[in-house]
Formats: C-alpha cells, structure tokens, sequence
C-alpha cells in the first residue's frame, strides 16, 4: 500500500513537470529576426522577419518606432509557419529602431517582447537628384541632336525606300521573267518527252 502511493506521487510529479515542459515551450517567443538583434544593417530596410519558436496566429502585431519614438507605419503583416512578415510602407531610413512585438501564440497564450536594430544606409537621394538634373540636360540636347538628325534621316530614309522599291521591283520582273522561263523549258521539254 505504502509503495502503491509512493509510485503514484512519483507518476504525478512526472506528469506535472511533463505538463510544465508542454506549457512553456508552447509559448512563442522570437528566437530569431531579421534584421537581427542588435544588427546594424547597411541598406534601407523594407521587410522584417521575426521567426518564432513556436506557432503563432495572425493577431500578432509589432509597433517599429526610431530613436525620437517616431512610429513607421506597417502596410502588411503576414504569418509564414513559424516567421512573421512585416512589410513597411516606406523603407528605414538611417537610424536607430526597436521592434516591439505582441504575439498570439498558436496555444492562445500572449506573449510580447523586442529587439533592436540600427539602420546605417548611405545617403543616395541627394546624388540622385543632381545625377537627374545633369541627365534631364543631356536628354534634352540628345533629343534636339535626334530631331535634326532625324529631319536629314528622313530624306535618306526616303531615298533609300525609294531605291528599295524599284529594287523590289526588278527583283520581281527578274523573278516573273525567270519562271515564265523555267516555265516555258518545263512545257518544252514534255512536249518533247510526249512526241518521242
Ligand atoms: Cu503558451
């Protein structure tokens, strides 16, 4: 009798830390990201990935807001198996930011958490600006250079059209002439062929 209790604590207590071991691990925390935390990125960031160590349902959300707390608005959050998607409205400029995530566990358990990241993009739109600018002059005298070009094109495009269609021409009687000639010797030669 003794040892019948002693059996069925010990099986409780292994069923109870069984069931702990279930909980916790159903619970779901971003183990991994892209960008990752504490990762400074070289390029304008569009996308995050948040990969989660457990299932996680789509009323998870996270809020990316920059070192002064301005907030970057997200324009579609999708869930992947075990990744959330983020895709931003506009791409992350040069800066310092922290992701905080709110997750709905596959399990209907909340969890949330963060990580931060920094954003060192080279400035590219002011040299695209200027390189617009000089390439808009270039455009237009390319497009003056082309239309005088063109007016001259023209008359060469005519004569040469001009030279093609009595080049087509010829062609042609060459090629009429020659198959009345093929023609004729074909006719000949069975008429010949039928008398002997
Ligand atoms: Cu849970």
């Amino acid at each position: 009798m003794k040892k019948t209790k002693q059996l069925l604590a010990g099986l409780l207590v292994v069923m109870g830390s069984a069931a702990m071991a279930t909980t916790t691990y159903a619970h779901s925390y971003v183990d991994e990201s892209i960008p990752a935390d504490g990762e400074t990125v070289e390029e304008p960031v569009e996308t995050l990935t948040l990969h989660f160590d457990a299932g996680i349902e789509p009323a998870t959300t996270v809020t990316i807001t920059d070192q002064d707390g301005e907030e970057f608005a997200v324009q579609e959050e999708n869930v992947e198996g075990d990744d959330f998607i983020v895709e931003l409205e506009e791409s992350l400029p040069s800066g310092d930011y922290n992701v905080f995530w709110q997750a709905l566990g596959a399990d209907g358990h909340g969890t949330e958490g963060e990580f931060n990241f920094t954003v060192d993009a080279p400035e590219e739109e002011v040299v695209e600006e200027e390189e617009v600018t000089e390439e808009d002059a270039t455009d237009e005298d390319a497009i003056e250079e082309a239309v005088e070009e063109d007016d001259g094109a023209e008359e060469n495009v005519s004569e040469t059209a001009d030279e093609d269609t009595s080049d087509n021409n010829t062609g042609l009687i060459v090629g009429i002439v020659a198959g009345i000639v093929v023609l004729g010797a074909v006719v000949f030669l069975i008429s010949r062929r039928n008398r002997s």
